[in-house]
């Protein structure tokens, strides 16, 4: 006799996920997966509007959200949100370190003050987010965190230097957590997305030269779209996963093992 359907460990049922970025690309995309897997997702993003349409969405599905607008280089309103999202809800399962930025320029002609933002925005405030939520998540001995890092953790390509660096990091910071919670029940893991057709990614998209770049070097011939980015964030979200902690995982189309 088996004991239940391999399938019950990919239910959220019961928890609460703060996703940051939700509003829109991949963030919106593993935020409505978490909340069909049963999770109570709470949105962040700075846009209050965009994130009030992408609530109602989700509840127009019978579906459990709520907001949390605030930018993740905010670090008193980084703090603040995440006490009180604990707070609200009694414990905080599952973080989703998903907002980022990009800034495109050759190195030689990039501002110090430009690579910093990019530093504040993908590096800094996932490690000030996953500080807070770890307090709760260790408190209760169960916790997700999941960096939304990049195949640019492990290659990179010339013109984003600040990009190629901090997802480089971000992979660091995601061991870093790894083995330091781990112990207290707590796993932290990277997911590494290739080339998605994302707003994020729309002047690559139109880009010919780019679009065939991407389609040439990957051994599926495409680019990744939004939705195939949710279930695989509900497996790291879910106790799928327990046993998975400190991984890199790469979802693009096989692009960095091909030649
Ligand atoms: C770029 C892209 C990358 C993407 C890619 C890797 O300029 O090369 O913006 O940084 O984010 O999807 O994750």
């Amino acid at each position: 006799m088996t004991n239940g359907s391999v399938l019950d460990t990919f239910s959220l049922e019961g928890r609460t996920a703060l996703i940051t970025g939700a509003s829109r690309g991949l963030g919106w995309a593993m935020a409505q997966a978490l909340a069909q897997a049963g999770a109570h997702v709470v949105l962040n993003a700075r846009d209050e509007k965009a994130l009030a349409g992408r609530e109602s969405e989700l509840k127009q599905d019978g579906l459990e959200a709520s907001v949390a607008a605030f930018d993740v280089t905010d670090e008193a309103a980084a703090v603040d949100a995440v006490k009180e999202i604990a707070a609200f809800h009694g414990k905080l399962d599952i973080l989703v370190n998903n907002a980022g930025m990009v800034h495109r320029q050759a190195v030689t002609e990039l501002e110090t003050a430009d690579w910093q933002r990019v530093l504040d925005c993908n590096l800094t405030s996932c490690f000030v987010l996953a500080r807070e939520a770890a307090k709760s998540m260790v408190g209760q001995g169960w916790g997700r965190i999941i960096n939304t890092a990049s195949i640019m953790s492990i290659v990179a390509r010339p013109t984003i230097p600040p990009y190629v660096a901090t997802k480089h990091a971000l992979a660091g910071l995601t061991k870093a957590l790894a083995v330091e919670l781990g112990p207290k029940g707590v796993t932290s893991n990277a997911i590494c997305p290739g080339y998605f057709a994302t707003e994020l990614n729309a002047a690559l998209v139109n880009n010919p030269e780019f679009n065939a770049l991407v389609t040439g070097r990957t051994p599926l011939g495409r680019w990744g779209r939004e939705e195939e980015l949710g279930p695989v964030a509900v497996f790291l979200a879910s106790e799928a996963s327990s046993y998975v902690n400190g991984h890199l995982l790469v979802a693009d189309g096989g692009m960095i093992t091909a030649l």
